[in-house]
C-alpha cells in the first residue's frame, strides 16, 4: 500500500540545513499555513546540521520531511522520507547507484511504510542539482513524457518532481506532465518567489514546492502558502 501522508500536500516548504535559518523565520514558515516542511539541499547536507533544523522544526506541529541526497544526512524522527532518483542523469550513480550503497547499509533500518521515491526531472541546467547529478536539462514536450511514462507507469513511482530550482519553469510542461499521471503525484519546485508565480503552478502540479524565496524573500514565499491553497485543480 502507498504511503498517505503527502496526498493531500498541495504546499511545502523546502529547507535546506546547510543554510542558516533565524527562528522568527522559522517559526513563520511553520505556522505558515504550509502543509509541511520538506528538509532537503544539493550541497552541505550533514548529519549534524540536519538533525539540528529536524530538532529545531519539531517545535511546532507541522509535518517533517527529509529527502534523503546523502547516506551521512540519514537521520531518524522525520514522519517521512523521500528517496530522489534522477531520471535524467547521464550517471547511474544517481539513479540506482548512491542509493544501493544507502541501503546495503540502513536496508534493514529504513522504515518503509513512510518511506517513498520520487522520480526527479532536473530541467534548470544552471542550478546546483543539474551540476551535482550531471543531468540532461534539454527537453521537449515528447521526451518530458516518455520520463513521465517510464516513472509513472514502468517504475509506478509515487511521485514525479519536476525540479526547475533557481528559475520558473514552463507551466504548460508541467500541465502536460501531470495530465499523463496515473498513480503519481506530481510535485513542482523552482523559482517560486511570488503569491502569482505560486497560483500558476498550483494550477499546473499537485504539490508546489518553494525553497529559495525563504531565504531571499520571507515575507513573499509566506504568502505562496495561502495563493497555493485557494487554488482549485481539476
Ligand atoms: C528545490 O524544488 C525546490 O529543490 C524549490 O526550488 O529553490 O527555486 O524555490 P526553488
Amino acid at each position: 500500500m502507498q504511503p498517505v501522508i503527502f496526498h493531500r500536500w498541495r504546499h511545502a516548504f523546502k529547507l535546506d540545513p546547510d543554510k542558516e535559518l533565524s527562528d522568527d523565520a522559522l517559526e513563520a514558515i511553520c505556522m505558515s499555513g504550509t502543509d509541511a516542511v520538506i528538509v532537503g539541499g544539493s550541497s552541505g547536507i550533514t548529519y549534524d546540521n540536519t538533525v539540528d533544523l529536524l530538532s529545531r522544526i519539531r517545535r511546532y506541529e507541522v509535518p517533517c520531511a527529509l529527502e534523503v541526497s546523502s547516506e551521512d544526512a540519514a537521520v531518524p524522527g522525520f514522519d517521512h522520507y523521500f528517496i530522489p532518483l534522477v531520471l535524467n542523469t547521464r550517471s547511474a550513480e544517481w539513479m540506482a547507484g548512491r542509493q544501493i550503497q544507502a541501503l546495503r547499509k540502513f536496508g534493514s533500518f529504513i522504515p518503509w511504510e513512510d518511506t517513498s521515491a520520487e522520480g526527479y526531472l532536473i530541467l534548470n541546467p544552471e542550478s546546483e542539482a543539474a551540476r551535482v547529478t550531471d543531468a540532461r536539462t534539454q527537453h521537449d514536450a515528447e521526451s518530458i513524457a516518455a520520463h513521465v511514462f517510464m516513472a509513472d507507469r514502468l517504475m509506478r513511482l509515487p511521485v514525479v518532481y519536476l525540479e526547475y530550482s533557481g528559475t520558473f519553469g514552463d507551466m504548460g510542461l508541467v500541465k502536460r506532465a501531470r495530465s499523463l499521471l496515473t498513480g503519481a503525484r506530481l510535485f513542482y519546485g523552482g523559482g517560486i518567489d511570488s503569491a502569482e508565480k505560486a497560483r500558476e503552478a498550483a494550477g499546473a502540479a499537485d504539490t508546489v514546492i518553494v525553497g529559495n524565496a525563504v531565504y531571499d524573500c520571507l515575507e513573499a514565499a509566506l504568502l505562496t502558502v495561502q495563493a497555493v491553497q485557494a487554488v482549485q485543480l481539476n
